[in-house]
Formats: C-alpha cells, sequence, structure tokens
C-alpha cells in the first residue's frame, strides 16, 4: 500500500516538474523567440533561412530605421503579409504545414527570405 502512494507521489512530482518546466519555458520566451526570429534590419533578413518545426510560430522583429514588411512570396503556398511595420514592431505567423516558404519585403522586393518547415 505505502509502496502504492510512494509511486503516486513519485508521478506527482514528475507531473510538477514537468509543469515547473513548463512554465520556466513561457518565462524565458524571449530566448525562445529568438530561436524562432529573424531580424529584419537593414535590408536584410536575418537569417534569410529559418528553419523551424511545424507548429511553430515565426516573429519578425523589426529594427532599424527603415520600415520593412514580410510578405509570403505570390508561389508560397502559406500565406502572410505583416504590412510595412516600422522600427521596435513585431510579426509573428503560426507555420503548420511543412515546406518551404519564400517570402520577401513589400517595398524592397530585393529583400528575400525562406521559412523552411521540417
Ligand atoms: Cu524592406
Amino acid at each position: 500500500m505505502s509502496k502504492k502512494i510512494g509511486i503516486v507521489t513519485l508521478a506527482t512530482l514528475i507531473f510538477s516538474f514537468f509543469l515547473i518546466a513548463g512554465c520556466g519555458d513561457s518565462s524565458v520566451k524571449s530566448s525562445s523567440t529568438d530561436q524562432n526570429g529573424v531580424i529584419v534590419k537593414d535590408f536584410e533578413f536575418s537569417p534569410a533561412i529559418r528553419e523551424v518545426p511545424a507548429g511553430v510560430t515565426v516573429t519578425w522583429k523589426f529594427e532599424g530605421p527603415t520600415p520593412h514588411s514580410t510578405t509570403s512570396d505570390q508561389d508560397s503556398l502559406e500565406k502572410w503579409d505583416s504590412g510595412v511595420l516600422e522600427a521596435g514592431k513585431t510579426y509573428s505567423h503560426r507555420f503548420e504545414a511543412t515546406g518551404s516558404f519564400p517570402y520577401h519585403c513589400g517595398p524592397h522586393p530585393s529583400m528575400k527570405g525562406t521559412i523552411v518547415v521540417r
């Protein structure tokens, strides 16, 4: 009987640990956002090719004096358009389907990037 209670307590402890780990993960959101993030600055998407797992939200962070956008290419199967955003703004898009999704900056079509969803 006491062995059974011990197992239940252990299971509760493990469950609690994952809950805490989960909370810890969301409290350090800035670093996990960076992992799935793209900086838009100096007429570049950085990194130009960002690989993410399916179901992840990619966040573009706009910096620098020139406003830019993140806009999916015409032939991209995943569609998004941030509109033109100034420094300090962010735009997020969740990618569910796997594939390679090219995008560009509306005002500066030579700015190109790709989100690769694995
Ligand atoms: Cu631009």
